[in-house]
């Protein structure tokens, strides 16, 4: 499969995809759709521009009459194009239904009607929900907390429904919270690497005890290209670093390999309806496509740290304009802050409000 529709290629996992697809593929091609909304960003395909192996498109998935045009030109659609922030689905959850919900429907209408040979479908871990212990498996089932997650689980469902009603050849791939360059500084990640260079505190939800199994933005771009070649039709498949992470201790290493003192550290009220913990089992990709992770987290972590160094101006072309509103609205205007983390030496953080 050499010619390919990525959808949401100008977004953080996109972009990272479309340049790890052409580095692998001397002879493939990419037809990038993107919407271009907040989170899309020109600047994050500069590289590409002069690819004649790219071509990128400004639209929205949920336009037929475009996407249709599109299919008849490609083997296979890849996609990645979603409202993808938890917080701002709790805030207006319209967006989600619209792109992630019938934007998806309208790609796999088209792809029924160009047979196209695959449909990859990027989804989340967050479909299954949270759970305290083990690990979710592909048939686990579908338990989404947030309007987010539910309107994946949705888009989900529909990709199932068009191979089994039409034999759409569509595969799900399920991963796990991704980081590395490129990502929005809406996430925990980059915000907090974004406002400890700005000597700025880092709000950390409810008690900060909260896991997550991170995966490098890169790890799960090999994930996907196996899945395009050798996935099954029909099957869904779990992406995952057996990586957790609980968010006060990736916000105290942050703290570290960028020498500021946990002290930056600020408990904030909590996200409602907050998942606990997320874990998924990757096996079925490790056995049957010979996938596996490759970044470890230290590595990743400080390369991470290392690119954003190394694109202030990216940041800060980023965090101008509407990020700031949104910013000031999620965070300044809540007055929430229950307290502050003194030390280093803190062993778990302290609920009084200062
Ligand atoms: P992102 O928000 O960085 O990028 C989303 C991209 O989609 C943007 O470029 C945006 O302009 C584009 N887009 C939005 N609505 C569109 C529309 N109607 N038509 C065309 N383009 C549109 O998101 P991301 O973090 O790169 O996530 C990509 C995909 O991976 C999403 O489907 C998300 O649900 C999934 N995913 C993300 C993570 C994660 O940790 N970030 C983990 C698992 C799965
Ligand atoms: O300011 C914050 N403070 C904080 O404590 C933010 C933005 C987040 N958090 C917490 C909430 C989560 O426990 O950090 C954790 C990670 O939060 P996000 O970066 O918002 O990611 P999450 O909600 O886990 O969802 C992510 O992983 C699954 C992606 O955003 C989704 O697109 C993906 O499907």
């Amino acid at each position: 499969m050499v010619r390919i529709l990525v959808t949401g290629g100008a977004g953080f996992i996109g972009s990272n995809f479309v340049r790890y697809f052409l580095s692998r593929h001397p002879d493939g091609f990419v037809v990038n759709l993107d919407k271009l909304t907040y989170a899309g960003n020109l600047e994050n395909l500069a590289d590409l521009e002069k690819d004649p192996r790219h071509e990128f498109l400004q639209g929205d998935i949920c336009d037929a009459g475009l996407v249709k045009g599109l299919a008849a030109r490609v083997e296979a659609i890849i996609n990645f194009a979603a409202e993808s922030h938890v917080d701002r689905s709790i805030l207006d959850a319209s967006s989600f239904l619209a792109t992630n919900i019938d934007g998806t429907r309208v790609l796999l209408e088209a792809s029924r009607q160009h047979k196209v040979h695959r449909f990859i479908q990027i989804s989340t871990d967050e479909v299954y929900g949270s759970l305290s212990a083990g690990a979710f498996h592909e048939a686990s089932p579908l338990a989404p907390s947030s309007p987010y997650a539910a309107s994946k689980a949705a888009a989900d469902l529909f990709v199932r429904a068009y191979h089994h009603t039409y034999g759409v050849p569509g595969i799900i791939t399920r991963c796990t919270n991704n980081y590395g360059p490129y990502q929005f500084p809406e996430k925990l990640i980059p915000l907090f690497i974004s406002n400890a260079l700005e000597h700025k505190p880092l709000p950390l939800y409810g008690d900060g005890l909260q896991l997550r199994d991170w995966i490098h933005v890169e790890d799960h771009c090999a994930a996907i290209d196996r899945v395009l070649h050798g996935g099954r039709p029909g099957e869904t498949y779990n992406v995952g670093a057996r990586n957790e992470r609980r968010n006060l201790d990736l916000a105290r290493a942050l703290l570290k390999i960028l020498g500021r003192p946990d002290s930056l550290i600020q408990l904030v009220t909590d996200r409602p309806g907050h998942d606990r913990r997320y874990a998924i089992d990757p096996t079925k990709i490790e056995r049957e496509l010979g996938w596996r992770p490759r970044v470890s987290w230290e590595e990743g972590m400080h390369q991470t740290v290392q690119w954003y160094l190394g694109h202030r101006d990216w940041l800060d072309r980023v965090r101008s304009g509407a990020y700031r509103t949104y910013y000031r609205a999620m965070y300044e205007e809540r007055d929430d802050t229950l307290s502050n983390l003194t030390s280093a030496s803190s062993v778990e953080p302290n609920r009084e409000r200062v």
